[in-house]
């Protein structure tokens, strides 16, 4: 599907919908009927994300920042090799996890330029007032942009290297072919010797992670997920004025074996219409018909190894738990 421009490392995947509008008239009418997830994230998106990583369902979080807890000095020591290190964030949202990382890094040279890069505006400007309150050595340079179309990096100074986060698992949220697509737009906007330390949720195993784990993590007992997920519907209702009634439909998760991916759904519970004023257009649901909202790929080992080097980077590092449910790798350019 998406293709990379070479000529213009700016343009990562080429997503024609630009607007909040085209991109739903597009998904509510397209069969099945989708929602692409960066819609999640308005305010209230960011607040319930961050309520979704303190959920004891929801092992993502705690496994990666477990995994910082114990590696982040050897991670940035890698990535540095000796040089001052930028740490640029794709998909930043709040920063906490990357504070473990930003503190290994000050820890190692002292003062740490820290670039993010996100779409939600209101969840940089909170990162970046707590760095400023609880850690004077980052200097934080946000960026509200969505990393999938327009990744400008600015340039280093002399003895200055990237290191490009994009950890969180959120590379899950892309088919295969953009996660490469992106690895390799990525690659092509770094220079030789900067790095990306990526972190994946990996697919279940006979006798380790199971899929009830999986599933559960997107389901999780107090409902905050199925919040999160309808609060898809409640954007739109604000922002497009559409009569979406919530309690008319449910959230839905799958585990999709053959593509190796939780999904994500939101299904009608009844024959319906809605109405969305600000496109002038009606969409009707049949019971039982669902709107896909997420995607969250699970991958092996092997796999990721193969994408980072297929889109140009070096042989990678991995660090996994114990229990190998989550690894993150570094590579460089
Ligand atoms: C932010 C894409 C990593 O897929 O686990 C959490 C988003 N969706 N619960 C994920 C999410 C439902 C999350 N990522």
């Amino acid at each position: 599907s998406a293709e990379i421009l070479p000529s213009d490392p700016c343009v990562l995947l080429d997503t024609s919908c630009t607007t909040i509008a085209e991109t739903v008239r597009e998904g509510l009418t397209a069969s099945p009927k989708t929602l692409p997830p960066w819609l999640f994230y308005d305010r209230d998106g960011s607040d319930l994300f961050d309520r979704i990583t303190q959920l004891p369902e929801y092992y993502l979080t705690r496994i990666e920042r477990s995994i910082f807890a114990a590696d982040a000095p050897e991670m940035m020591a890698l990535a540095a090799c000796g040089e001052k290190l930028r740490v640029v964030e794709i998909g930043a949202g709040s920063a906490d996890k990357t504070r473990l990382l930003l503190a290994a890094a000050a820890d190692m040279q002292g003062r740490v330029s820290y670039h993010p890069v996100d779409v939600s505006e209101s969840a940089l400007e909170e990162a970046k007032e707590r760095l400023q309150r609880e850690m004077p050595e980052i200097h934080c340079h946000p960026q509200v942009a969505d990393y999938t179309r327009d990744l400008r990096l600015t340039p280093c100074f002399d003895g200055e290297r990237r290191v490009v986060l994009f950890i969180g698992s959120s590379i899950g949220n892309f088919l295969p072919e953009e996660a490469s697509s992106l690895l390799r737009g990525l690659r092509l906007a770094l220079d030789r010797g900067d790095s990306i330390l990526l972190g994946v949720d990996l697919a279940p195993t006979a006798d380790g992670k199971s899929i009830a784990n999986l599933t559960a993590a997107y389901d999780d007992g107090a409902g905050v997920t199925a919040q999160f997920n309808k609060n898809m519907l409640v954007r739109l209702n604000r922002e497009l004025d559409a009569d979406f009634d919530l309690d008319s439909f449910a959230h839905r998760i799958r585990w999709n074996e053959d593509e190796s991916r939780i999904e994500m759904h939101l299904e009608s519970l009844i024959d319906q219409r809605i109405r969305i004023d600000a496109l002038d257009m009606n969409v009707e649901f049949a019971a039982g018909e669902t709107i896909h909202t997420e995607n969250s790929y699970k991958y092996r080992i092997g796999e990721v190894e193969k994408m980072l080097q297929s889109a140009g980077f070096g042989h990678p590092q991995r660090w996994r738990d114990e229990d190998g449910w989550f690894a993150v790798y570094l590579a460089q350019a």
